[in-house]
């Protein structure tokens, strides 16, 4: 299977898998069932789920266990946008090419939308196995809620909240989006890893350290988006960022440095890659796409 093909088979797995886990729309409470799956289904590039089997395939992780992995994932994730497109968050009105949670429902559902999404996300991972092992298991899950939580994403939207019209350097834009963004991609590749065979010490180093680098690399091209792209093409508000005098990758460093930036963190997480061999392909692939992505 080629690259585009096998990211298409995961992506529409993750799309029937997540179909299948979520409450059905016609069960009570209909509303609130019927908000989580419009914020989950039918959009999204997917790129945690990506993220989970491409790491599960170096560990030969069986697929079935990786897809329950990549939902509760990807759950965390819709979550994470639902609830920071509230109006006491970064108030936008267009996700995913669609009205926001919120808009098309109202806040008090959206606030609950995420809420269900999150819990659900650890459900699955009780329901599910991910791991062979029942300590496994638990690191799987602890992975999770750690990425999630005040020292994860959760912890970085609290600092991103408060840097609105400040001053910021390099070094604490890199805390910030470690936490942001960075947590849960990274928990979603060593995630994917932990469900096959273990790995060395030292492998598992330079497995984090890939893991890291996409983490600021998706967000070093997700602000140059923001500045460049527009919003028909991301589905989301362009110019955000410089419209709510947020410290960016561009507002610091410029475009051209950004853009330069993106090369070497690139070159790094693939370096990266080089120890843990051939089965490491998806990986590199998907570093390149989330390097060169348009939306
Ligand atoms: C509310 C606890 C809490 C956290 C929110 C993820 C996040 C933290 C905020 C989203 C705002 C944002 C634009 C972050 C930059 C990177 C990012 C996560 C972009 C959206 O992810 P994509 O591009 O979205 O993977 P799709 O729609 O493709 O899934």
């Amino acid at each position: 299977m080629d690259f585009t093909e096998w990211m298409r088979h995961v992506q529409q797995g993750t799309e029937a898998a997540l179909g299948t886990l979520l409450p059905a729309a016609n069960l009570a409470p209909q509303r609130l069932h019927e908000a989580m799956r419009y914020a989950v289904l039918g959009g999204g590039k997917r790129v945690r789920p990506l993220l989970v089997h491409a790491a599960g395939e170096l560990t030969h992780a069986q697929p079935a266990q990786l897809m329950h992995a990549a939902c509760a994932v990807e759950l965390i994730h819709a979550y994470s946008l639902v609830h920071d497109d509230l109006p006491c968050m970064d108030d936008d009105v267009l996700r995913r090419g669609k009205p926001t949670v919120h808009i098309e429902y109202d806040e008090a559902t959206a606030l609950l939308v995420g809420d269900a999404l999150q819990t659900l996300a650890f459900q699955v991972l009780t329901e599910h196995p991910v791991s062979s092992t029942a300590a496994g298991q638990i690191e799987v899950i602890r992975l999770l809620a750690t990425a999630s939580g005040s020292h994860g994403m959760a912890g970085g939207q609290a600092i991103d909240i408060a840097s609105a019209g400040q001053a910021m350097t390099l070094e604490e834009l890199e805390f910030m989006h470690l936490r942001k963004t960075g947590a849960l991609i990274r928990a979603a590749i060593l995630i994917g890893a932990h469900a096959g065979v273990a790995v060395t010490d030292i492998r598992r180093q330079h497995l984090d350290h890939y893991a890291k680098r996409v983490g600021l690399l998706f967000q070093v091209v997700d602000d140059i988006l923001d500045a460049e792209a527009n919003t028909a093409t991301l589905g989301k508000t362009a110019g955000k960022d410089a419209a709510h005098n947020k410290p960016t990758y561009v507002s610091l460093l410029g475009l051209g440095k950004a853009k330069r930036l993106i090369d070497e963190l690139l070159a790094e997480a693939l370096e990266a890659l080089t120890p843990l061999g051939t089965r490491a392909i998806r990986l590199r692939e998907l570093a390149d796409y989330v390097a060169h992505r348009a939306f």
